[in-house]
């Protein structure tokens, strides 16, 4: 039985790929696994038949059988623990692979959203000229140490896995900042993931929300 996801059925970025179920969809792309959408409106997010999948009323969630999920870093590792090709075999590399899903949402994720916040919500704050570059040097302080980490390599602790997956998402976000162009390579790592098939394939059916909706439900 294929799993089951749920994501926008308006995403505001309208299929710019920002959204996580972008994540969630690249993942089962890299491990060959077919899956159905439920796309759902900011309403029906809060009501209680998805509030039972998922608490906070957000997407991403992944239904398989009993099985329901929710939050990206839990889904992620679950569709890596049960196919083969985004964890690597070895005990050692694998906990590595899972430290970096881990640095990517809990120590490179929280400046970028803090940035997201501070740009898109609060602009209109006496403070907000001031606080904006703060928060910039507070990403910096994250990408500087990720971009000597990664150095010349092509990938995080040697080949793509779960956890580039992860980190490649989150940077994503900064693409427009310009904050990604001030470290070479971490900016062809991100270029470098998006031309994997599975990724392309990913942002092609988040895209296809927008560009080929399917019949509004009654
Ligand atoms: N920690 C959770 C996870 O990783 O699964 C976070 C889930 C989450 O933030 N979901 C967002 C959501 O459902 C969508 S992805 N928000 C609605 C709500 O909270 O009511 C965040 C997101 C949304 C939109 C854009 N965009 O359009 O640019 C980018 C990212």
């Amino acid at each position: 039985m294929s799993p089951t996801i749920t994501a926008f059925a308006a995403s505001p970025d309208r299929g710019q790929g920002l959204a996580r179920d972008v994540r969630v969809r690249w993942a089962l792309e890299e491990v060959g696994q077919p899956y159905e959408v439920r796309l759902l409106s900011f309403a029906e997010m809060k009501e209680p038949a998805h509030l039972a999948l998922h608490p906070f009323g957000q997407i991403p969630t992944y239904e398989e059988g009993d099985l329901a999920l929710f939050e990206t870093g839990s889904i992620i590792l679950h569709i890596a623990d049960h196919h083969a090709g985004l964890l690597p075999d070895d005990a050692i590399a694998r906990a590595r692979a899972i430290t970096w899903m881990f640095a990517a949402v809990n120590t490179v994720e929280p400046p970028i959203l803090e940035l997201v916040t501070a740009k898109l919500l609060e602009g209109d704050k006496p403070w907000n000229q001031e606080r904006v570059p703060l928060v910039e040097d507070r990403i910096r302080n994250r990408l500087k140490p990720l971009s000597v980490r990664l150095g010349d390599a092509d990938w995080l602790d040697g080949a793509f896995s779960a956890g580039n997956l992860m980190m490649v998402h989150v940077l994503q976000r900064l693409k427009r900042s310009g904050l990604l162009d001030e470290y070479s390579n971490l900016s062809g790592y991100v270029a470098r993931a998006e031309a994997r098939p599975a990724y392309k394939q990913a942002f092609a059916a988040q895209l296809a929300v927008f560009t080929d909706p399917p019949p509004m439900r009654k």
